[in-house]
């Protein structure tokens, strides 16, 4: 067995530039050379993702459009990867979305639709994708999303998305637990915070990397790098008696009290 993922196929969901956690993750799987299927939601992010696919060592052809909040595209979009590309050995979910105006003040605010919304892009969709990805898994893999801490803890302004966090990891579980007789294992990366898209007009986002580097056992922030790397160790069969479980790569900053 060697980490190599020469010959495996894998679905990367959520580049939006190269700032993405996604892109740390495409970026280590084309290092150990997997080959790679992007896919974006917004229209506007085709050109760049395909920009991004192009830059990398290995051939990735394949960039498709994947809106997670309609069945038809995520349908349309495994179909489509059935037909061009047959087996896939596994995918990293790494998409979420909450109103902005929920991102602060009291959690307790959070109207229906948005607390739906927030559910739905970052939580209902992994379970939806899984299913799909299913039919594609036939040789067995992996299948990966991405969480934060604020699922596990109340954390400053993360409000519904804490929420949501704590729904995707319970669906990490219970999937882990269908899919596991098909040899399909399912786990999350807690990644520590990275000044992301996302992450973008967080007022105190600089303080939250400060508090990082202080207080964290390895006194410094997480890197696209360091997700893409243990990305590749939960795709890989380095990993494979490894399934339900969330690993922080964070610095170690959730074990401080
Ligand atoms: P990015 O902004 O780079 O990525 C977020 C992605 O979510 C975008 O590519 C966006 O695509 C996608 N997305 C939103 N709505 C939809 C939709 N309806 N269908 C498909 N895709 C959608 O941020 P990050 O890399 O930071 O985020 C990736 C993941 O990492 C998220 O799950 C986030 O919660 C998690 N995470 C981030 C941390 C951080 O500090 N940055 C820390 C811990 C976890 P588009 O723009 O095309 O809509
Ligand atoms: C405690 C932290 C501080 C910030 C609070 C909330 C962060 C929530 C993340 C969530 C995914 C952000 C959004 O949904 C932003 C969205 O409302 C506006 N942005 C966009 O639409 C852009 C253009 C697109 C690309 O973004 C998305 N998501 O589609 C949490 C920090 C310290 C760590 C983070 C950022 C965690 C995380 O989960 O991302």
């Amino acid at each position: 067995m060697s980490l190599s993922l020469e010959g495996k196929t894998f679905v990367v969901m959520g580049v939006a530039n190269k700032r993405s956690i996604a892109w740390g993750i495409a970026r280590s799987l084309d290092k150990a050379g997997a080959t790679i299927i992007f896919t974006y939601a917004g229209e506007r992010f085709e050109k760049s993702v395909r920009e991004l696919a192009d830059s990398l060592e290995g051939s990735h052809k394949h960039v498709l459009p994947c809106d997670v909040t309609n069945d038809e595209d995520i349908k349309t979009c495994f179909e489509t990867i059935q037909k061009e590309v047959g087996t896939i050995h596994g995918l990293a979910h790494c998409i979420a979305f909450a109103e902005k105006e929920d991102l602060q003040g009291e959690y307790l605010n959070t109207n229906r639709d948005n607390f739906l919304l927030a559910h739905n892009i970052s939580s209902y969709s992994l379970t939806a994708v899984s299913k799909e990805a299913r039919k594609l898994m036939t040789e067995g893999g992996s299948i990966l999303t991405l969480t934060y801490l604020g699922g596990e803890r109340i954390l400053q302004n993360y409000n519904v998305m804490g929420v949501a966090k704590a729904s995707l990891e319970a669906s990490v579980r219970y999937l882990a637990g269908d899919l596991g007789k098909d040899g399909i294992r399912v786990n999350s990366i807690s990644a520590g915070p990275i000044r992301t898209l996302s992450a973008k007009g967080i007022g105190d986002f600089n303080s939250i990397l400060k508090e990082i580097e202080e207080k964290a056992p390895l006194r410094k922030n997480t890197t696209p790098e360091e997700v893409g790397d243990t990305a590749v160790f939960l795709l890989s069969d380095y990993s494979r008696g490894v399934t339900g479980e969330n690993i922080h790569v964070d610095s170690g900053y959730h074990i401080v009290g």
